[in-house]
């Protein structure tokens, strides 16, 4: 295989350890929820440390001039990971940290759903789920054509997998050869209604994706290093056509007595349970 730099380091620069910038984002994203008493929690703790890996090591990106043109895009297909995105838009500088705590409250700039009208960095709006990849293709002919060197990320779910326009559209991403392209799927294994594979078995993945013409890596997506070296990878490669990177990740990841609730897709917390996950949370990050 053929391996040749291209886009490299975000503008941001920092010694704060990929592993702390994914425990702030997980602090951020129960501080949110917490306003709120409920919400897509265990989502946003198990994509942390994905979305750290993505805003401190991969992507290029102006905390303060978000739509600056040279801007890697990174496209949020599902809408209700939104709580997510934010978090790692506040620990990136994007948005303040402040205002988290008007999270999903009436003229926030912070919507439980993802809108891009409303939020600095939100590329697009999200919601109705298999819309993502299909954007992500049109962004990425366009910076194509527009000879730009920027890539564009596009995070699914497992969930996205069950709507036929993803399909479609991962076979136009190699039909159109489109190297700047990088699918992430977070793979859970969890959606509204139970387990994904029961759902609507998508197994085996990786073979489905290279027979859709893509470059395919699986990793363990709560494991930074993996996660870095799978970017790395991505972004190194030349060959003519669209990657991605399929992440299994645990659901509410760093929190034991939430990663063990049954249904995990959208949770209830009890008021006095926050404190509880933020101290528990500390506790494994000093361990
Ligand atoms: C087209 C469409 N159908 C149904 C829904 C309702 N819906 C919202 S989230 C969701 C689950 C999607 O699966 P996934 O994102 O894997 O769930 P999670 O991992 O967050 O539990 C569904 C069916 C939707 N948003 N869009
Ligand atoms: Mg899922």
């Amino acid at each position: 295989m053929q391996t040749e730099p291209r886009a490299t380091a975000r503008t941001a620069v920092s010694n704060v350890s990929l592993v702390d910038r994914a425990y702030r984002i997980r602090r951020h994203a129960l501080r949110m929820g917490e306003v709120q008493g409920q919400g897509y929690i265990a989502q946003a703790l198990g994509i942390a440390d994905v979305l750290a890996v993505s805003y401190f090591h991969a992507l290029r990106y102006r905390p303060d001039d978000p739509e600056w043109e040279g801007r890697d895009r990174f496209l949020l297909s599902i809408g209700h990971y939104a709580i997510a995105l934010y978090a790692a838009l506040i620990e990136a500088g994007v948005l303040p940290e402040d205002e988290l705590e008007t999270y999903g409250t009436d003229d926030s700039r912070l919507p439980m759903s993802a809108m891009s009208a409303y939020t600095p960095g939100m590329e697009i709006t999200g919601g109705s789920l298999g819309h993502g990849l299909p954007i992500a293709i049109g962004f990425a002919l366009a910076l194509k054509r527009k000879k730009s060197k920027s890539l564009v990320y596009n995070l699914l779910s497992d969930g996205e997998l069950d709507e036929g326009s993803t399909w479609e559209a991962a076979m136009s991403a190699s039909s159109f050869q489109l190297d700047n392209l990088i699918g992430i799927v977070d793979v859970n294994n969890q959606q509204a209604d139970g387990p994904s594979t029961k759902v609507l078995s998508f197994e085996p993945l990786g073979p489905k994706f290279e027979a859709f013409g893509w470059h395919v890596q699986r990793v363990n997506g709560n494991d930074i290093d993996a996660l870095v070296e799978a970017f790395d990878m991505a972004r190194a490669l030349s060959e003519p056509r669209p990657r991605v990177i399929i992440c299994d990740t645990k659901m509410a990841k760093g929190v034991p007595f939430l990663e063990e609730r049954e249904s995990n897709h959208f949770l209830r917390v009890e008021k006095d349970e926050w404190q509880k996950a933020l101290q528990i949370l500390e506790a494994r990050r000093q361990s």
